[in-house]
């Protein structure tokens, strides 16, 4: 099994599962490594969680801190947070379990912008970092580490951290060295200097991770695949999505304000994401780049398809069936993709000099364009705000989409007022739905409220919406962007005493 770590000295330090998480201590805060469900150690943590169950059993407080790249698997987020074993997680979570224990107000959650992680740790705005815990393919002869399937932050948490354990997981392809491009330029003021990256394709690293060996405690080897649900089907409402964006893509070439070729793209996660990247694979646009966060399924089948020439990313958010594909041929994909850390593929400055066109998902926007990524109904977590705010603030154009209605009808994507701000309006360029588009650039606040009523309510809640508007209009405190506060957050109260927004 040993094959994959070739320093001599660390051989010695390979260990069970068990015995490296006998190396946590209660009250540790622990880097770990994970984005999107791709490259999260997967044996340590779960040893971690029965051994917090055992210590809880016996009356004993064990609680550790968690911080990661994003949201990661059961085997961590899941596992931990059944455990009780969480006090305090940072940045991106989407697991079913941990959002509920955040929720509940069991568990403490600090939702950041991606790209600020990596700095902030640095700048020791976060406290001390105890334990590394990071999952790569394979460790060299020369300490180097072959990074896995995700990138995150595990740079910053293999320097800053007091003792280190990796995981080296054989079931990520041994292919995957040279994909990464791990950069060590980056510094704090007043020292920083530009990223020398003008292209999606630069290189500006190295292909491995670095670190020292001393504080290497612990090394467990496993073969467990990255756990990613498939994707849907892209349904109805998907690809009606997926269209309008085509078009609107089009007619920005057609107006010369993008080039054939477009410009790099950015897609969130999710089934709609994922469903335009899918539309972009029957479309005329060719040679098409990317400079992202994330990469899935659908930008596969645009590179298999020779639609796209190369991706950047940070992490892989991969359906099983496309992560068996890429294993399976990773030495051919290695050409195209380059995995940096979220620093960079998230970095303001080089998202803003590329001209990136950011795709994000939405939980609700308000008639002026403001939106609310995070918190339904302004008070429950789903996820957090990932790399959207990365994204849309610097992006050459910030696009957000969302079915017009959510759950099942009895909720409109479209509001009065947000009930929770993440991309305020001076963010949101483009706002689109399966019942249109409304491009806001240039418009004042009325002219932005009639074009997203008009385009991309749902027929439902159009006429309701035209209604607060006009009534807005005679009866607002002023007329730049008339609003009626005592009514403005009605609908969510609505909801949450009838089940409905409707009336
Ligand atoms: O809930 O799962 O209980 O059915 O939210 O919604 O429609 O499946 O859409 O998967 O694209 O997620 C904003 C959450 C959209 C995502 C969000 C409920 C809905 C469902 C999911 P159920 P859908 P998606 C790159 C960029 C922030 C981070 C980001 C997100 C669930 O896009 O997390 O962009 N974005 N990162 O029913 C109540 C509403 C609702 C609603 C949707 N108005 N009210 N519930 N839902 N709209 C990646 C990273 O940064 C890592």
């Amino acid at each position: 099994m040993s094959a994959r770590i070739a320093h001599q000295t660390l051989k010695s330090r390979i260990t069970s599962a068990e015995q490296a998480a006998a190396l946590i201590n209660p009250g540790d805060t622990v880097g770990m490594s994970g984005f999107t469900g791709s490259g999260y150690p997967k044996a340590v943590p779960l040893a971690l969680a029965s051994r917090i169950e055992d210590a809880h059993r016996a009356g004993d407080p064990f609680q550790v801190r968690v911080w990661t790249g994003a949201s990661t698997g059961p085997e961590l987020d899941a596992a931990l947070a059944k455990a009780n074993g969480i006090e305090f997680r940072l940045p991106y979570n989407s697991d079913p379990i941990a959002r509920e224990k955040i929720n509940s107000g069991q568990m403490d959650y600090f939702d950041m912008h991606l790209s600020q992680v990596a700095p902030m740790a640095w700048q020791g705005f976060l406290g001390p970092l105890d334990v590394a815990l990071v999952e790569v393919t394979a460790i060299n002869a020369d300490g180097s580490l072959v990074p896995s399937s995700s990138v995150g932050n595990n740079k910053t948490w293999l320097d800053r951290a007091d003792r280190i354990i990796l995981e080296v997981n054989h079931w990520q392809a041994e292919e995957l060295e040279g994909m990464h491009d791990i950069y060590y330029g980056t510094r704090l003021p007043p020292h920083r200097v530009p990223i020398p990256l003008t292209r999606p394709d630069d290189r500006i690293g190295q292909p491995t991770l670095q670190c020292d060996p001393d504080k290497i405690v612990a090394i467990v080897e496993t073969d467990a695949p990255d756990r990613n649900l498939p994707f849907d089907a892209p349904g109805e409402t998907a690809l009606r999505i997926a269209g309008h964006l085509l078009d609107f893509l089009a007619n920005e070439v057609k107006q010369g304000r993008m080039p054939e070729n477009l410009l790099p793209l950015q897609s969130g996660v999710g089934n709609i994401a994922n469903a335009v990247l899918s539309g972009l694979v029957n479309s005329p646009f060719e040679n098409l780049t990317s400079y992202t966060e994330v990469i899935q399924d659908g930008m596969i089948d645009l590179l298999d398809a020779g639609k796209l020439r190369m991706a950047s990313a940070t992490s892989f958010s991969l359906s099983p069936e496309a992560a068996e594909r890429m294993n399976s041929n990773m030495s051919a994909y290695r050409e195209k993709m380059i995995l940096r850390p979220q620093e960079i593929s998230n970095h303001p400055e080089l998202i803003r000099r590329l001209g990136c066109i950011a795709m994000n998902g939405l939980i609700e926007a308000d008639i002026y364009g403001n939106v609310n990524s995070t918190h339904v109904m302004g008070s429950r977590i789903q996820n957090g705000i990932g790399g959207s705010g990365d994204f849309a603030r610097n992006a050459y154009v910030s696009i957000f989409m969302t079915p017009s209605t959510a759950k099942g009808g009895k909720i409109s994507a479209i509001v009065p007022q947000v009930a929770h701000v993440d991309h305020i309006a001076q963010d949101v360029q483009v706002v689109v739905t399966e019942q249109g588009l409304a491009d806001l650039r240039g418009l004042s606040p009325k002219q932005r409220a009639l074009a997203i009523i008009q385009n991309c309510a749902h027929p439902d809640f159009r006429p309701m919406l035209a209604d607060y508007y006009d009534r807005a209009l005679k009866g607002s405190y002023g007329l730049h962007a008339p609003s009626l506060p005592g009514e403005a957050l009605s609908w969510h109260q609505r909801f949450i005493e009838t089940g409905s927004m409707k009336v």
